[in-house]
């Protein structure tokens, strides 16, 4: 498959110019079970596996190939190796479940992250939700897309819309029905050849469904969603990458229970623009807007111009952040002290075998 079509370009090229001479190849990893990789390549797909180098060079996670990554392959008899993980470009990532302080790739090297919501009546409409999808694409570098799914089950569309609009900070929004067909010539003909979207959002709000309808083919599994909550039923289980007729491509995720934050309070203050804004009008620089006298922000609530939910999500998510802002700190300093014990016991191994 030709390299551009698969999203290739500059600044990959760059990073792969000094391995072009060794005779490696390039890819891109389309879909991973049990540490094995399938790679797309320019002449055919391959099957890879973490090579012993990218194993030792490894400190986090985060270092080793996700879906959507570019990587650098020694081809073999059997299984490729996958030496080097070229630089993201782009990422969509959350922190990984649990008490572990570590970021988890969802995908990489996307171009949109379309963050889907089921009109069904169900929780699958949450705003508190997509504001907290917006802030990891916008931390990832990646422009979100919100879509509003299940509009054929929808009795009030314009009043969804609006809704979603009040959080939405002007990035698209599509409304679609995966079922119906309803709206999705438009929104695939707003992504040209060579671009790639994730869909991420809860389970059962239409992710692969939309995905199926999308290619006009069935090529994944949707489920079925229990009547008792409206909630999915985590039928996507890995994430994959597929390719669309209309030459995108999109990488189909399946549903987390919950979006954990990974990254800085400055994707924060991107997501919710008009409160950082305003706070450069409070009296007090620190102002933690939550009581101060002249604080600008609690000036829109009492006027009405901010929403008291939004408010409080923002506040939730901006300590949520700062908490493991702090966590990462105390991390690195365990680590370093680690280090300077391992460095330390080595120079005197070194002074008694002299
Ligand atoms: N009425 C209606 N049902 C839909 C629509 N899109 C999806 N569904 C149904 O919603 C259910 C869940 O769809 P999936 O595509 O499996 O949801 P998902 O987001 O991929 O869920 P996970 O893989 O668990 O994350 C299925 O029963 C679909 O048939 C839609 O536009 N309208
Ligand atoms: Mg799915
Ligand atoms: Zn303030």
């Amino acid at each position: 498959m030709n390299l551009k079509a698969m999203g290739w370009n500059e600044y990959f090229e760059n990073q792969f110019n000094m391995f072009k001479q060794e005779g490696l190849t390039v890819g891109r990893i389309i879909k991973e079970s049990r540490h094995i990789y399938q790679v797309f390549t320019e002449e055919d797909p391959i099957q890879a596996k973490a090579s012993g180098y990218l194993h030792y060079t490894a400190v986090e996670k985060s270092d080793y190939p996700t879906v959507g990554d570019w990587v650098i392959i020694r081809r073999s008899e059997d299984l490729g190796l996958i030496e080097r993980v070229l630089r993201r470009e782009t990422f969509f990532s959350r922190k990984t479940a649990g008490n572990e302080t570590e970021q988890q790739i969802v995908a990489s090297n996307i171009d949109y992250v379309c963050i889907v919501a089921g009109l069904d009546g169900g929780r699958n409409f949450s705003l508190r939700g997509i504001e907290r999808y917006i802030a990891m694409a916008n931390e990832g570098g990646v422009k979100p897309v919100i879509v509003l799914n299940k509009a054929d089950l929808c009795a009030d569309r314009e009043a969804a819309r609006l809704e979603a609009e009040t959080v939405s900070g002007g990035v698209p929004l599509f409304m679609v029905s995966a079922l119906t067909g309803e709206s999705i010539e438009s929104f695939s003909s707003a992504f040209k050849t060579g671009t790639t979207l994730a869909f991420t959002g809860p389970s059962g709000v239409g992710k692969s469904a939309l995905l199926n309808a999308l290619s006009g083919n069935t090529i994944q599994r949707t489920g079925v969603q229990r009547e008792s909550d409206l909630r999915g039923r985590h039928t996507t289980t890995h994430k994959e990458m597929f390719f669309l007729t209309g030459g995108a491509m999109v990488i189909d995720t399946p549903g987390m229970r919950e979006l954990q934050l990974w990254g800085s309070t400055e994707s924060i203050d991107t997501t919710f623009s008009e409160i950082s804004e305003a706070a450069g009008n409070c009296r007090y620089k620190n102002c933690s807007h939550q009581g101060e006298p002249g604080c600008a922000v609690q000036h829109m609530l009492v006027e009405g111009s901010l929403d008291i939910g939004r408010y409080q999500n923002y506040l939730d998510m901006r300590s949520e952040l700062s908490y493991m802002e702090s966590r990462m700190t105390e991390k690195g300093r365990l680590e370093r002290k680690k280090k300077e014990k391992d460095l330390s016991r080595r120079i005197k191994n070194y002074y008694r075998e002299k």
